[in-house]
């Protein structure tokens, strides 16, 4: 049976990504076509929980009707303009998202990694025209096993040996620092330093939450020493930790805040700097662009996905259905489970050693309709779309318990 409209089965959809598609992922072989909240369905009709939600962009749930409508409504009308010329989307979207977040300036892209690039070109012009930095001296702090996107420069300042193997020469004036280590980033201070940037929690690294009073440390390190502190709320942020933006938990606030993914509730590639300082003021005409960056299209389906994720109450959601998960999860008896740990919905289970593979638990899970993925050899990452409900939940543990004991 095959229920996909295009008639190919799973070993024709495999086969052709195979032959025609460059191999830089290993997906879990499930071929879907369809989507609706929490569920997927793949093309032979196979109904899954999806607990991935495309790593944190799906935070408002598959076709989230409302985001649907502004999509189709806006596409209707106009969709892009270049920035040649001004939109009437545009301007709503500024007041909307500074509105909800308390930033005074936006740069409007598209994808998280243009985000993180545009974020360090202006903190970079920021440092030497308004910091004072000597021409050519600037220099970005950031951590250990970050994960911040795929382009060439960021991919320059990664530690891990797989994103970075082969792809330099690099972009200089970056220096890496451990994760956590507030007395580090302290002693890694020059007066040329114009920026840190990090991950209120490091999602690829496996959700890796730092120790408390890390991020108020290095709130007050950057202030001490005229650094412009950078959050990548990319993954972290609308809502996903239970707070609109995981700064929040910390009570601090960063000079820069990016985000991308959940910013069009999946529907459309839609990222944006946020700053609360002058560093975005330092841009003049022609310094910095994109064509489809603050397109009225984007703009449209943004607006409607952060009214979306307010008015549904899924960041409240989030905490809640968070704190039940976490504890489901943390009262499995199993020997194979070495640690639980998340906020809101951003959730890891680290196997221990002997467990083998964490794939392999995703590949049974995947088989009981949960689907997960693994990040690096151990750990399980768990997000689902923050619409998930307690008996959702119930019914996902009621297949993760056995995978776990087996
Ligand atoms: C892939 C990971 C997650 C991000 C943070 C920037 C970006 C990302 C904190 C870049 C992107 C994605 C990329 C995606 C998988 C996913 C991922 F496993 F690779 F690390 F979420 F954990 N900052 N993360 O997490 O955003 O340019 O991709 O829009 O397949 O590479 P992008």
């Amino acid at each position: 049976m095959n229920s996909s409209s295009t008639g190919l089965s799973p070993s024709d959809y495999i086969g052709i990504e195979s032959e025609l598609g460059a191999h830089n992922y290993k997906p879990l072989d499930v071929i879907l076509a369809r989507g609706e909240g929490v569920w997927v369905w793949d093309t032979d009709g196979n109904k899954y929980l999806d607990c991935l939600s495309a790593y944190s962009a799906i935070n408002q749930g598959h076709c989230h009707p409302g985001i649907r409508q502004a999509l189709i409504g806006q596409a209707a009308n106009l969709t892009l303009t270049s920035r040649a010329f001004r939109n009437d989307q545009l301007a709503l979207f500024y007041e909307d998202i500074c509105a909800l977040t308390g930033s005074h300036k936006v740069l409007p892209m598209n994808s998280g990694s243009e985000a993180v690039e545009s974020a360090l070109k202006a903190a970079r012009k920021w440092g030497y025209e308004v910091k004072g930095v000597p021409a050519g001296q600037a220099e970005i702090i950031v951590c250990e096993n970050n994960f911040h996107g795929r382009t060439l420069a960021i991919v320059g300042f990664s530690t891990d040996p797989v994103a970075r193997t082969n792809f330099g020469p690099f972009t200089p004036g970056f220096r890496v620092i451990p994760f956590g280590d507030a007395e580090a980033l302290e002693t890694a201070m020059t007066p040329n330093t114009v920026a840190f940037l990090v991950e209120p929690i490091q999602g690829e690294a496996g959700v890796i939450i730092p120790p408390a009073g890390y991020l108020s440390a290095v709130r007050e390190i950057c202030t001490a020493h005229n650094v412009t502190l950078i959050l990548d709320e990319i993954q972290t942020g609308l809502g996903r930790t239970g707070k609109l933006l995981a700064e929040e938990h910390d009570g601090i606030e960063a000079d820069v805040t990016l985000l991308g993914k959940a910013l069009s509730g999946g529907f459309y590639p839609v990222s944006a700097v946020l700053s609360n300082t002058e560093v975005l003021g330092v841009l003049g005409p022609g310094e910095h662009g994109s064509t489809f960056g603050g397109n009225p299209l984007a703009c449209a389906v943004a607006r409607a996905a952060l009214r979306v994720l307010v008015e549904e109450g899924m960041i409240e959601n989030a905490a809640a259905m968070g704190a039940y998960f976490q504890d489901a999860l943390a009262s499995i008896n199993s020997d194979i489970v070495a640690e639980v740990r998340g906020r809101g919905l951003l959730i890891a289970i680290e196997l221990v050693d002997e467990a083998g593979d964490a794939r392999h638990y995703c590949e049974a899970l995947q088989k009981r309709g949960v689907l997960c993925k693994e990040t690096h050899l151990k750990t399980i990452r768990f997000a689902p779309p923050l619409i998930i409900t307690k008996d959702q939940i119930d019914w996902v543990m009621e297949q993760i318990r056995p995978v776990l004991a087996a």
